[in-house]
């Protein structure tokens, strides 16, 4: 006969499992989780015993205490081989820190392409003495049209060709050109000016592969006395040499922007095709006394370009649209 002390019930069969997950969570090598399992789930260990002892307890008990036991030993082997899968999957011992693998290089991010060409284009200008300034990408009606001689039948002013924003005081739009930011500059200062303006621009537009809703401008302005047109092809094509390389050719023809005259675009020769890379010009005599210069005094030229566009050229990209798609894939090669 068992004594009392041997005699198992249903509060033992709680009590060993406690111990047992306890012991289960203190195992953390393949050779203690062994001797684990010999321990408590084996053919001699402790649930097997408690299991042999219920032939002494009455029909009722065992019933219930049996049905518990078992339930116990499917519980303890569910966790042992979950314990033994986290054990084999790590290869230092649990809870501490294997000082013997080989160190591995962080991931690190990078500038975004636009921002890489933004700098390089600025920093051209820079280095011919201009100026980086900015400008806000919502911005007045007045600054993005009225002071840049765009009139009011100009089909960029239709509701549907700009991003308008709801205001109950001023008329709001998100910029659809840097050119604003000329307005904001010659208001805001006295010549001489010489200025590169990068930012966001947004449009109506029906994207396609180098058309965005959204993209970058650099804009350039100088202004001073006896600016001519040989300063505004001097400096382009002076940037163009800087960007494209020594022997870089460019062209420049007629072109019409309301806030310059003359106006023209400038293409350079890329691959045997003449491309159109910015548009620019003379700054009108009505966008400087807008800002309150004198118009008979001062000249200036400026200039506007896409760095996504350039961007495409440089780096053989032959969709605008990846610019913005935040594939890492597209990311990463730059
Ligand atoms: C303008 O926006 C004038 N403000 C440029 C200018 C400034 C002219 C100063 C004269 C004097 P345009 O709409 O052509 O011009 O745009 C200039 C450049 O922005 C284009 O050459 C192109 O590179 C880029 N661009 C225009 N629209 C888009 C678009 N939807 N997606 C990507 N790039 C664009």
């Amino acid at each position: 006969m068992p004594n009392s002390q041997d005699i198992p019930a249903a509060e033992s069969v709680e009590e060993l499992k406690l111990v047992a997950i306890s012991a289960l969570e203190n195992s953390s090598t393949s050779e203690e989780l062994e001797v684990w399992r010999v321990d408590f789930i084996g053919r001699k260990g402790k649930l097997t015993s408690l299991l042999r002892g219920l032939g002494s307890l009455a029909v009722d008990d065992r019933r219930v205490v049996g049905a518990a036991a078992n339930r116990l030993r499917g519980e303890l082997e569910g966790l042992f081989e979950k314990r033994i899968a986290v054990v084999n999957s790590s290869s230092a011992p649990l809870g501490s820190i294997d000082v013997t693998l080989p160190g591995r290089k962080p991931a690190s991010g990078g500038l975004h392409p636009s921002t890489q060409m933004i700098r390089e284009i600025t920093q051209a200008f820079n280095e011919m003495g201009f100026q980086t300034v900015e400008g806000p990408e919502v911005e007045l009606e007045r600054y993005n049209f009225d002071m840049l001689n765009i009139p009011q039948n100009h089909p960029a002013r239709d509701m549907f060709d700009t991003f308008w924003v709801d205001s109950e005081k001023d008329d709001l739009l998100l910029r659809t050109h840097t050119s604003p930011v000329q307005a904001r500059v010659m208001e805001a200062n006295d010549p001489p000016i010489r200025v590169v303006v990068p930012g966001k621009c947004y449009r109506y537009e029906a994207t396609d592969a180098t058309h965005e809703w959204q993209f970058n401008q650099i804009e350039g302005l100088a202004v001073d006395e006896g600016i001519t047109f040989a300063d505004l092809k001097g400096t382009l094509y002076e940037f163009a040499r800087r960007i494209f390389g020594p022997s870089q050719k460019v062209r420049f023809r007629c072109d019409f922007f309301p806030f310059v005259e003359p106006g023209v675009d400038m293409s350079i020769e890329w691959k045997g095709n003449w491309l159109e890379i910015m548009g620019a010009g003379m700054v009108h005599p009505k966008v400087l006394e807008n800002a309150g210069y004198d118009s008979d005094k001062y000249t200036g030229f400026a200039f506007g370009m896409g760095p996504e566009r350039i961007s495409m050229l440089k780096n053989e990209i032959t969709d605008i649209r990846h610019f913005f798609s935040n594939d890492l894939r597209f990311l990463s090669q730059f």
